[in-house]
């Protein structure tokens, strides 16, 4: 595994791992991961763990697992263990956006892409579904900090199917709801009406489709693939189960602490998401993150399941 071959010549060409490579050249299921909610989502050590145990969980589903980022100037699409290590334990690792990822190869930088630039990089290599915990979204304020998050725009142009929890409930959820359907991204409820709410099961804001099983959302990225036209991401909204989400009341309490520590502390940019995160998880006593990992793990086994039944299917 340790062994890789880039798809083209280019030396910013992105490199598969010798798996992923192997998975995609003969069909087989294979699930992108990110590598920002590794580095930049969750606390040290645990991080470590979380990153191995998700990619044992597509692998127990029967789908080859790439997480995805970029190392001393090359985007990896599948690390091997050190590199996974790398990922979790390195504290100088940027967060890097797709607009990031030019100037990261270019410089030889390393660092945990987001979900923006994992999509592009999953999608650019030919890989179809993708797992992560919250999308990224509108933020609360946008009118004074036009804070939208790369995420939006990218899923808009890009055809990947994403796995999510919905998107990060510290944002403006209705606005995002409104951005997606601005944009053209299509929004499937996973056995729900209700789009998720990340840490809590239910937003509250209706969802217009919902689909029941992973042959489902195979046939609606057939459909997709058979209408052609522009490509766009397809959301599966998959909600955290209600036993394992933040209790609702503590989770408006402390998001609102939350948001006012980062206006007062002037944090802004590609900060604010992780702040209010590692906020949370403080404020909860580690009560968010237990849900934020419940949310990823459910997600990332529904993706493996999704690849596994559209492989099925072709
Ligand atoms: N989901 C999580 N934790 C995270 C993220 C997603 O459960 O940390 C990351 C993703 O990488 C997402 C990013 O793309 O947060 C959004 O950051 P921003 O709001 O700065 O675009
Ligand atoms: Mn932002």
């Amino acid at each position: 595994m340790s062994q890789t071959e880039s798809f083209d010549a280019s030396p910013y060409a992105p490199v598969l791992s010798t798996e992923v490579r192997a998975a995609l050249a003969t069909d087989r299921p294979v699930v992108a991961l990110e590598s920002t909610i590794i580095s930049h989502g969750l606390p040290r050590p645990r991080n470590l763990r979380v990153a191995e145990e998700l990619e044992a969980v597509v692998r127990a589903h029967g789908a080859v697992p790439a997480t995805i980022a970029v190392l001393d100037g090359r985007a990896r699409i599948g690390l091997d263990k050190a590199q996974l290590e790398r990922v979790a334990e390195d504290e100088g690792l940027r967060k890097l956006g797709h607009r990031d990822l030019a100037p990261a190869l270019a410089t030889g930088a390393s660092g945990a892409t987001t979900v923006s630039a994992t999509a592009f990089l999953a999608a650019r290599a030919g890989l179809r579904v993708f797992a992560t915990g919250g999308l990224g979204g509108v933020h609360r304020g946008w009118t004074q900090t036009q804070d939208e998050s790369a995420d939006l725009r990218l899923l808009a142009r890009t055809g990947i199917t994403v796995v999510c929890a919905g998107v990060k409930s510290i944002l403006d959820v209705p606005a995002t709801l409104q951005r997606l359907e601005t944009l053209g991204v299509g929004v499937l409820g996973y056995g729900t009406d209700r789009f998720p709410g990340f840490y809590l099961s239910s937003s509250g804001e209706p969802v217009d489709w919902t689909v029941r099983s992973p042959e489902e959302v195979a046939e609606v990225m057939a459909a997709q693939d058979a209408l052609g036209g522009p490509a766009a991401a397809l959301i599966v909204a998959h909600p955290v189960p209600e036993s394992e989400q933040l209790d609702p009341a503590l989770h408006d309490r402390v998001l609102a602490e939350a948001l006012e520590a980062c206006r007062k502390r002037g944090i802004t940019g590609q900060a604010v998401t992780p702040y209010l995160l590692g906020h949370l998880v403080r404020a909860t006593g580690g009560a968010s993150l237990e849900a934020n990992l419940a949310a990823v793990r459910g997600n990332v086994a529904l993706a493996a399941r999704i690849a596994a039944a559209r492989a099925a299917a072709r």
